[in-house]
């Protein structure tokens, strides 16, 4: 007989409601659950393929060794003593460890609960994640502006009049840094209730075709559009802050005087946006109506990724939007890290690469082929990759391969052999996707509801298997007891977790919140910004010296010509998560993805065709792709979806092979980064392109 249950998505950070009806360990369908609390309904492709992910056969179920270049089953005991042997004999000779935590792990709340035993346990020094390839220019301004490096306020979809936004695509990334399922209706919602929606993107996306008004913008220029806004607020008499006076430190005063400098012509010019465009939206912004702007991985992952992120809260102050119902708003979860995790911090680190930001003491990724490529006593020998694949999803992937090969001991904790974990001594691999609990430990500080949903184990674990925790912790003890260390008891993620829930304001129980399948919806936002803040005096730090600093750096960018190159951008596409779930042949489907975007004008001064290959070259690298014409691009950029290259020797994804694509991170430059968060930049890159013909006839 078969049972329903509900649960929530781990894939992406919407985490959706579900009902997943099996019958014994087969699963019968995975459908949206129309009661969920947040989701309403709502799921994306990637949910059923939760499936496929569940059964394919080309996952890994033992750990597995390579020896003599191949890969060999071995026993969980064996893995876990022969690791803990080799870091401790490297570390005797002074290596020093290092770890990269990739995406997956921010959804995997058990994970987050024995991590940092295991880093003690191996005393990783440098310590790297997919942070700082995405979001950690928002740490920094949420550190330095509102005292924690989480403290984020997100926009108010459900009571917003007019929304902005800015390098984000949430009608295929399904939101970030803002849990938002059921984006796509919500947009309905909005314009049915007379709102707008306002798109800035290089390219028509998807969310742009469902916006009233779509503007292209050069790519790598968005920061002369803020500030064309924000001094459009000021200049036009329409700032108020008469919400947040209270809390608004006394800098605040020096943001207008900042600004004056700036002509608006000449940000226009800059940027591509006309200036009665910037105008209309700083009027929007500031009329009297509940509004937002909201900016992601295209304003972040740039060169003024933070100045970006900044500019944003503080127009989202100007313009009375901030702690504001259909504004901006702080959630306040039912699992309140803000309370229970410390501030974080934001500091520097030296680096092979000289002095470099380091954000909750992690080291920018931009400096970490080169830490392993380095030839003094600090070279990295040892790595630990949990959850990630930074041959695909870091800068100068084909750098990173040369680097990888360089180790004397790397570990993956991964279910596939992929791009990157082919290169690993040993693979730990988890059990499936449904043999696991899930609570969403960090989306909840990021939800457009205060709520709570935990989604236990479907199935039973299979002989032999263990979920990441327990791979993590087992791992930890192992290296603990042979280095004569105490070995700390574990304590179960479900423990953690409910003491968690129990410890914060909502006060909930785990068993409470494991008794609603569908939720509990602790209602909307609220205006408690004042209450949330963790800075020293309790206020909003409006302008840290360093952003000040940065505006004037970007100041002195602006008279200088910029160079008449073509601009890689990346995308995303519903029925993929970054450089995973390409073994779905369900999510495969259709034409190949992996396509260069190309403006018609551009394709035709190149002499190329709907479906031609094509030569991509950046200053590190060059690539061939397909065309894909497109008037949906603006003229002068280019597109290419970064998680591809799966054709790399070794991949264990046969049915990724079919498409494997080109990594777009084979063009990315770790010598490219954000000052102020060391965040790498992975859009406008400076790229030419040529018909593969011409090239060869040219040589
Ligand atoms: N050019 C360009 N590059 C980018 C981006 C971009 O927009 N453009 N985006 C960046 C962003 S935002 C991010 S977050 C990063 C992502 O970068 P990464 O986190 O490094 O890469 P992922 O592709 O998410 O790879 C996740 C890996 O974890 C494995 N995995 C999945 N689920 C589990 C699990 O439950 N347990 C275990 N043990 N393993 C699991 C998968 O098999 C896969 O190998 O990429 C970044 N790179
Ligand atoms: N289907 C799917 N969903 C995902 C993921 C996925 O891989 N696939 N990944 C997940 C992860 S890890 C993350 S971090 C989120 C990311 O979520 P989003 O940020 O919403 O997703 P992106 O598609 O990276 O959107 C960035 C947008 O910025 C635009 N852009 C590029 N350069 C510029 C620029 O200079 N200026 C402006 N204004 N725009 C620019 C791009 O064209 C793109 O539309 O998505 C998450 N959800
Ligand atoms: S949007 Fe898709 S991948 Fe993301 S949580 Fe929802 S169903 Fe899962
Ligand atoms: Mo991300």
């Amino acid at each position: 007989m078969s049972t329903i249950h509900a649960r929530t998505c781990h894939i992406c950070e919407a985490n959706c409601g579900v009902l997943v009806e099996v019958e014994g360990r087969e699963i019968l369908s995975i459908r949206g659950n129309p009661d969920h609390v947040l989701s309403r309904g709502h799921i994306c492709p990637k949910a059923t393929a939760i499936a496929d992910l569940q059964n394919d056969p080309d996952r890994l179920h033992k750990p597995v060794k390579k020896v003599d270049g191949q890969w060999q089953e071995i026993g969980w005991e064996q893995a876990f003593a022969e690791i803990a042997a080799k870091l401790l004999a490297l570390k005797g000779e002074g290596a020093k460890p290092a770890m990269y935590m990739g995406n997956p792990s921010a959804h995997d709340y058990g994970i987050s609960t024995q991590i940092s035993t295991l880093r003690h346990a191996i005393g990783v020094k440098h310590l790297y994640s997919a942070s700082t390839l995405d979001q950690i220019p928002h740490h920094v301004v949420q550190y330095h502006m509102y005292g924690h490096v989480s403290l984020a306020a997100v926009p108010d979809i459900d009571r917003s009049q007019y929304l902005l936004i800015i390098g984000g695509n949430p009608a295929a990334s399904n939101g970030s840094i803002w849990t938002v399922p059921d984006f796509k209706k919500r947009v309905k919602e909005l314009r049915a209730r007379d709102g707008l929606l306002v798109v800035v993107d290089p390219r028509r996306t998807e969310t742009a075709r469902l916006a009233d008004e779509h503007h292209f913008v050069k790519p790598g220029t968005d920061t002369a559009l803020l500030i064309g806004i924000l001094k459009s607020i000021f200049d036009g008499g329409l700032a108020d802050t008469s919400r947040l006076d209270a809390i608004l430190d006394d800098s605040w005063g020096a943001i207008d005087p900042a600004l004056v400098g700036f002509d608006i012509e000449q940000l226009s010019l800059h940027c591509g946006i006309a200036v009665e465009a910037m105008q209309d939206m700083a009027a929007q912004l500031a009329a009297d109506q509940p509004a937002a702007i909201y900016g992601r991985m295209g304003v972040s992952v740039c060169e003024y990724g933070t100045l970006n992120q900044w500019l944003i809260q503080v127009i989202n102050i100007a313009s009375g939007n901030l702690d504001r119902e259909g504004g901006t708003m702080v959630p306040e979860p039912a699992l309140d890290t803000i309370n229970l995790v410390g501030r974080g911090s934001v500091r520097t680190a030296d680096t092979v690469r000289g002095v470099m930001p380091s954000v909750m003491n992690e080291l920018p990724m931009v400096t970490f082929a080169d830490e392993m490529l380095r030839e003094d006593d600090e070279r990295i020998r040892s790595l630990f990759v949990v959850t990630g694949n930074p041959v695909l999803s870091a800068p100068d992937g084909a750098k990173l391969d040369r680097a990888l090969e360089r180790l004397d001991l790397m570990v993956s904790f991964d279910m596939y052999v992929t791009a990157t974990s082919r290169h690993a001594d040993y693979i730990l691999p988890p059990c499936g996707p449904l043999e696991k609990d899930h609570y969403p430990f960090f989306f909840g500080p990021l939800a457009i509801r205060n709520y709570a949903s935990y989604s236990p184990a479907i199935f039973e674990l299979q002989e032999g298997e263990k979920t990441d925790w327990e791979i993590i912790a087992e791992l930890a003890r192992e290296i603990l007891a042979q280095d004569g260390q105490d070995v700390p008891n574990i304590r179960e993620p479900r423990d953690v977790l409910d003491t968690m829930l129990q410890s914060s304001p909502a006060g909930l129980t785990l068993a409470e919140v494991e008794a609603a399948p569908n939720g509990i919806d602790l209602g909307p936002m609220r205006p408690c910004m004042a209450g949330r803040l963790r800075t020293s005096d309790g206020k909003i730090h409006c302008a840290h010296p360093d952003f000040l600093a940065e505006l004037q750096r970007f100041a002195a960018s602006l008279g200088k010509e910029q160079p008449d190159s073509l601009r890689l951008i990346g995308r995303r596409h519903v029925r993929q998560n970054n450089s995973w779930l390409h073994n779905s042949a369900r999510l495969l489907k259709g034409p190949d993805r992996c396509t260069l975007m190309i403006h018609p004008d551009d394709a035709a001064s190149r002499g190329l065709a709907d479906g031609v290959m094509a030569s991509v070259s950046s200053r590190v690298n060059n690539i061939q792709i397909p065309v894909e014409i497109t008037d949906g691009i603006m003229q002068g950029v280019v597109s290419i979806p970064h998680g591809f290259g799966h054709g790399r020797e070794g991949i264990g994804l046969s049915v990724a092979a079919a498409k494997p694509g080109v990594s777009i991170n084979d063009l990315t430059d770790t010598e490219r980064f954000d000052p102020l968060s060391g965040n790498a930049v992975l859009n406008a890159v400076s790229v030419t392109v040529e018909k593969v013909e011409a090239l060869v006839a040219a040589e």
